[in-house]
C-alpha cells in the first residue's frame, strides 16, 4: 500500500514537470509551495513591499460583519489555505452553530488550522475538506443554511484567463441560488509599486521563487539542480495584465530527471516561468463573475484602493 501511494505520487509529479520542456519553459505554481515555500511566502506577507496582505486584512477588519451579514450565510467555505488571521475576521462574525470547512491539497495543513481553530472557536463545526479545486470540482460541505466560498489574498492571479473560466463555472456548478462566493483581488496599480512587491529589497521573494529549484531536486530527485544557477526575476506583463515571476539560468544547466529517464537543459540567460499573479480593475472582476453566473452584490477596497473584495451571489 505504502508503495503505490508513491508510485501515485511520482505518476503525479512527473505529469506537472512536463512544462519544463516546453518551447517557453513553465511550472506550476504549486511548486511554489511545499513546506519551505509555504513558510517563505509567509514571511513575504510581512515584507514592506509586498501590499496585498495587510490591505486585505484592513478591508476584512473594516467590513467583515457587513460582509457576513450580507451573505447571511451559517457556513463558510474557504479555498486554499489562507492566513489564519483573514479567516478568524470572518469566522467571528458567524452565529453560533456554525460550519467552516477549509479546503487545500495538503492534509497536513488543514489538520493544524483545524486544531488551532477548534481550540479558539469552541462552538464551531469544523469540516476539513482535503481536494484540488484548481483542476477538478469544487467540493462543497452539505449545508442547512446558506454558504459563503471565501478565496482571498488574491490567490486567483495564480490563474491564467481559460483557467479562472473554468474555475469560476465549476465553482458556480456547485452551489445553490442564494448562496455567495467572496473574491479577493489585487488592483492594477503603478507599475513601479507592482514590482517592488515581487523584488523586495530583503531578497524572500527571491528565495522563495529559487525554492523551486529545491523542491524539484528533491521531490522528482533530480540530479544537476543548484538554486544558485538561478536568478529571482518578476516582470509586469501590461497586455495579460500580470507579474510573471520567472527563474534565468546564470549558467548552462544541465539537470536529469530519473524517474522520467530525461534531461533537461537550460541555456544560460533562459528563462522559466514559474508563477503568474494576474491584477484587475473592478470591472474585469464584475465581468468574469458575471460570465459565470454570479451576481455582484457589492464591493470593499481599502483606503488606498490597493485590493478589493467582491461579494457575488449565485
Ligand atoms: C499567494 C498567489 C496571492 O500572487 O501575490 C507573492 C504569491 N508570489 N509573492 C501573489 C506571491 C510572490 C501571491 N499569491
Amino acid at each position: 500500500m505504502a508503495n503505490a501511494t508513491v508510485a501515485n505520487a511520482t505518476v503525479a509529479a512527473d505529469h506537472i514537470v512536463a512544462g519544463l520542456w516546453d518551447v517557453q519553459p513553465a511550472l506550476p505554481a504549486r511548486w511554489l509551495y511545499d513546506e519551505r515555500g509555504s513558510k517563505l511566502f509567509d514571511e513575504i506577507t510581512r515584507v514592506p513591499e509586498y501590499y496585498p496582505t495587510r490591505r486585505e486584512t484592513a478591508i476584512l477588519r473594516d467590513s467583515a460583519r457587513s460582509i457576513v451579514a450580507a451573505s447571511g450565510a451559517s457556513t463558510i467555505v474557504e479555498l486554499g489555505s489562507g492566513t489564519s488571521t483573514k479567516t478568524r475576521l470572518l469566522l467571528d462574525e458567524l452565529p453560533v452553530g456554525a460550519t467552516y470547512a477549509p479546503v487545500d491539497v495538503s492534509a497536513e495543513i488543514l489538520s493544524a488550522s483545524a486544531t488551532t481553530l477548534a481550540g479558539d472557536y469552541p462552538g464551531l463545526e469544523i469540516v476539513p475538506i482535503e481536494a484540488d479545486f484548481t483542476t477538478a470540482e469544487v467540493p462543497m460541505p452539505a449545508a442547512a443554511g446558506l454558504r459563503l466560498v471565501a478565496f482571498l489574498g488574491g490567490t486567483i492571479g495564480n490563474f491564467d484567463e481559460d483557467e479562472r473560466t473554468g474555475f469560476l463555472a465549476r465553482l458556480a456548478a456547485s452551489l445553490s441560488p442564494g448562496d455567495s462566493f467572496l473574491l479577493g483581488t489585487d488592483l492594477i496599480k503603478d507599475t513601479g509599486r507592482l514590482t517592488a512587491a515581487y523584488n523586495d529589497k530583503g531578497g524572500v521573494t527571491a528565495d522563495f521563487n529559487r525554492n523551486v529549484i529545491e523542491a524539484l531536486r528533491t521531490q522528482m530527485r533530480a540530479d544537476g539542480l543548484y538554486a544558485d544557477d538561478f536568478d529571482h526575476l518578476a516582470r509586469w506583463n501590461p497586455t495579460a495584465h500580470r507579474i510573471e515571476m520567472r527563474l534565468r539560468a546564470r549558467r548552462d544547466v544541465n539537470a536529469y530527471f530519473p524517474s522520467l529517464d530525461r534531461h533537461w537543459r537550460l541555456r544560460q540567460g533562459a528563462e522559466l516561468l514559474t508563477e503568474i499573479s494576474v491584477k484587475f480593475t473592478r470591472g474585469m472582476v464584475a465581468a468574469e463573475v458575471e460570465a459565470a453566473g454570479f451576481t455582484v452584490s457589492d464591493t470593499w477596497s481599502d483606503p488606498f484602493d490597493d485590493f478589493l473584495l467582491t461579494l457575488c451571489r449565485k
